[in-house]
């Protein structure tokens, strides 16, 4: 056994920095991947490994939700789908040795890169109450563990399941349904974090929390307007799409406080041209101010209804609602205050209305840079209004694309993960199950941590995730957790989680996409649904990480078994045999089902039904499309403070870090830097290469402090700034939330840069 280590991380955070790229993917990208893959993997099972990423007959990619088409080339992957699965992939192992030679504080000093680096975790291990490390368990016994402190609980919702978007479809469904029997919908999930405010101002607006377009109808746009989104690291598929998109006559606008390479010249590795040479995707560039895209496009639809004839009045009058309170509230925008909400010139904002008044064929894309704020929701809803205006919903070619985050969080929802479930999908359950779930709403993420703190919540579970590395204000939700009685996760890698645990701890060891899932009736597929609605089977090619694994629907349904026993007339034992039993329930509950193991088989899978894009329904409460007329708001920073976004570098999976280097800005070897522009970093007296702490404002007058970040300056927009998360979560209120969605604020954190030391 191996002696105990050092405390504190061998991994020094040294950034370098040089100037940054225009140009994303190409030769380096392709070069750079099976590096990394070849690490992690060794060459043979890099090789079968990559080749079955998102091709029909393979398993989906663990990275983003970006669908693939019809026609798939044989390396359908990109650099970071390939680090996602060589993360997964890795030969190394987080053995029972590992535990006993590392204490849970040993490993609460470690950073969550070295956490990620060790491998994945083989057995199931437990912390047992006033130990000070996890030691070995069965599974039976860490089943009746949680059994033992679900069922003492005061209330049923004093427990907590937490989902990160990866799960499948099966595994989600059980999970809800276990929750629900069980008798709460305290379901938190990564997408309170992510896209809740997409879904909110959608729902209302449109009648559906989801996107409306295809890749097709990204194929024969006319213009594509990309805000607060950097698809180049995030969803790098994206940009073969856009580039077609291009080569059909597509212009490209794209709204951003920061110019990301993959936008300005994306160099397509599956091309030989493409290679040398790039395209261009960005016709126009806004380079806006954090939290200035309400007043942006509130100012371009007064534009739009002044000028003749741009006004879809035939569609104005027979699919929406709303308008004439709206056009009142859009015909008072201003010039001045746009400007200064924005930061753009008078000129850039009318060469993107000539764009627009040109296009016939309009799509808005969007991902965390508008989902982020205080006013995310409105500012949603004022990119709804535009797209209204023209009857650019429900058209071919046109529409709404929030682009979604973890490979299935869109399903999740699906599947009924979430704490407000509509009245129509509990009866079904009901219907269906034969018990009657719990009718009041549950806890969001937010709430969540509010419930730990304050002892109104007892047991923690989590379906995968990073819950204390992702979350905001780090020191109290870490104290929160604490003070849990039992915590629980489920997962394939250690993360900062495993070491903030509460009274009791455990850690289950599961299977990851790639795996081969094989049961007693045989071997099984999952499903996950895409960013479009598209859903398909997804099956693992590589022997499990080790023999003790358990897949996701299997500990739900032992878990269910052990904590609901003779209760329960749900036949947990089939579905864990055969996840054909799971679909053909989920088939009866979830609307777009029907036939669902008949329609997994084909390949490729199928389309969810969309009422606003299929036939220009819109099942709102007023039966239509409302436009909305909410007060324009942004920001206001005072004097000497910045505003800064909390962001990903290119070699991170959300809290999984794969590298140092966040290569297409130039960043190299550390990641504790903050991108600052150099006209406001001469103001504030800060050279580039020295060091700051970033000491964030907020009203409750608690000092929140990030120590030793190294100043890059970057051509960011003026009174902005950047740096990376998880290592700035401290830095955001747990109050600091958007209105009506709860997602934390993440993207805009009022901060005083003080001088100081590197950490
Ligand atoms: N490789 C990789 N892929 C991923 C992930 C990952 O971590 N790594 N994460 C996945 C997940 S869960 C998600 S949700 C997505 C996230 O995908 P993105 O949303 O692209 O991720 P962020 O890094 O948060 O980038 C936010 C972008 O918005 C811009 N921005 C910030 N504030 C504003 C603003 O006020 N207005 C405008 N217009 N722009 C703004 C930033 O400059 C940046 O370009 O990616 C998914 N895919
Ligand atoms: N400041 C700031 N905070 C943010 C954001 C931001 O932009 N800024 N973004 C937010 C967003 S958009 C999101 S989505 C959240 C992400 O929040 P989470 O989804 O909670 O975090 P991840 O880092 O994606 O979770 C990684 C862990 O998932 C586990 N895992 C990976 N694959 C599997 C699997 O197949 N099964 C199981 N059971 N476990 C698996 C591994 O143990 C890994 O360590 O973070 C949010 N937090
Ligand atoms: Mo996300």
């Amino acid at each position: 056994m191996a002696t105990k280590p050092p405390t504190g991380d061998p991994v020094q955070d040294a950034p370098q920095v040089a100037p940054p790229l225009n140009a994303a993917a190409g030769i380096a990208a392709v070069g750079h991947t099976l590096r990394i893959a070849q690490q992690q993997m060794g060459v043979r099972r890099t090789a079968q490994t990559l080749l079955k990423v998102n091709q029909k007959d393979g398993f989906d990619c663990p990275g983003c939700a970006w669908p693939e088409g019809d026609k798939r080339h044989k390396a359908e992957f990109c650099e970071n789908g390939a680090k996602a699965v060589a993360e997964e992939a890795t030969l190394r192992r987080v053995t029972p040795e590992f535990f006993a030679a590392y204490s849970v504080a040993d490993l609460a000093a470690r950073s969550g890169y070295w956490l990620g680096q060790q491998g994945r975790i083989t057995e199931p291990v437990y912390l047992p109450e006033g130990a000070d490390r996890y030691e070995p368990v069965t599974w039976d016994r860490a089943f009746a563990i949680i059994a033992e402190e679900l069922t003492a609980l005061g209330s049923p919702d004093e427990a907590l399941f937490y989902t990160s978007g990866r799960t499948s479809n099966e595994a989600a469904f059980l999970l809800q349904l276990f929750a629900r029997e069980f008798g709460t919908n305290n379901l938190p999930d990564c997408s309170n974090m992510c896209h809740e405010s997409s879904g909110s101002a959608l729902t209302e607006t449109i009648g559906i929390g989801k996107g409306s377009v295809s890749l097709e109808d990204l194929h024969q746009a006319d213009l594509i307007i990309v805000a607060g989104q950097n698809p180049g690291t995030n969803h790098p598929r994206m940009l073969s799409a856009l580039e077609k998109a291009k080569a059909s006559g597509a212009r490209i606008i794209s709204v951003n406080p920061l110019p990301e390479a993959g936008l300005e010249r994306f160099k397509n590795p599956q091309t030989p041209l493409g290679m040398l040479k790039g395209v261009a995707l960005n016709d126009l560039f806004l380079q806006i101010r954090i939290g200035g895209d309400q007043a942006l496009f509130r100012l371009l639809n007064k534009l739009i209804l002044d000028a003749e004839g741009a006004v879809d009045e035939t569609f104005v009058r027979e699919h929406t609602h709303g308008y004439e309170e709206f056009a009142a509230a859009a015909r008072a925008a201003d010039w001045d205050e746009t400007l200064a909400a924005t930061g753009l010139e008078r000129a850039e904002i009318e060469r993107a209305l000539a764009m627009v008044l040109a296009s016939k064929r309009t799509i808005v894309c969007w991902a965390m840079g508008l989902t982020q704020h205080k006013h995310s929701v409105p500012t949603i809803r004022e990119v709804v209004n535009f797209l209204l205006l023209r009857g650019n919903i429900g058209r071919p070619g046109a529409g709404v694309c929030p682009v979604r985050g973890h490979s299935n969080v869109q399903g999740d929802r699906t599947m009924g993960i979430f704490e407000r479930p509509s009245p129509a999908f509990l009866d079904a359950l009901e219907k269906e199950f034969g018990f009657a779930p719990p009718r009041h709403h549950g806890f969001d993420v937010v709430r969540s941590i509010q419930a730990l703190r304050d002892g109104e919540a007892k047991v923690f579970f989590a379906m995968g995730g990073n819950f204390v590395g992702a979350t905001p204000d780090t020191e109290v939700t870490e104290a929160a957790m604490r003070r849990a009685r039992l915590t629980v996760h489920v997962s394939t890698k250690l993360n900062r989680s495993h070491a903030v645990t509460g009274t009791r701890a455990l850690i289950l060891p599961t299977l990851g996409r790639t795996d081969r899932d094989v049961q007693a009736g045989g071997r099984q597929v999952v499903t996950v649904e895409d960013s479009m609605g598209m859903v398909h089977a997804s099956r693992g090619n590589l022997p499990p990480a080790g023999p003790r694994l358990l897949s996701e629907p299997a500990i739900v349904a032992r878990m269910a078994r052990a904590v609901l026993g003779t209760g329960s007339a749900t036949p947990w034992e089939d579905f864990e045999k055969d996840y054909g039993a799971i679909r053909d329930r989920i088939a009866r509950v979830v609307p777009g089902f029907e036939d669902f193991n008949a329609k997994i088989a084909r390949p490729g899978g199928f389309a969810l039904p969309h009422a606003p894009r299929d036939e220009r329904r819109f099942p709102t409460a007023t039966g239509k499309a409302n436009f909305t007329a909410a007060p324009v708001e942004y920001p206001r920073v005072p004097a000497g403070r910045l505003l800064l976004q909390t962001m990903r570098s290119h070699d991170q999976y959300n809290t999984t870090i794969y590298g140092l280097d966040d290569r297409y800005r130039g960043i190299k070897g550390g990641r504790r830097v903050v991108m600052v522009h150099p006209g406001d970093a001469r103001e504030l007296g800060l050279a580039d290469g020295s060091y700051v702490d970033l000491v964030s404002e907020w009203k409750d007058g608690v000092e929140r402090r990030a120590p030793g970040f190294r100043v890059v300056h970057y051509p960011t927009a003026r009174g902005c700034a950047a740096a990376y998360y998880p290592e700035t979560n401290v830095l955001v209120p747990l109050d600091s939330t958007a209105d009506t969605s709860n997602t934390p604020a993440s993207k805009s954190v009022i901060v005083r840069l003080e001088q100081s030391q590197p950490a």
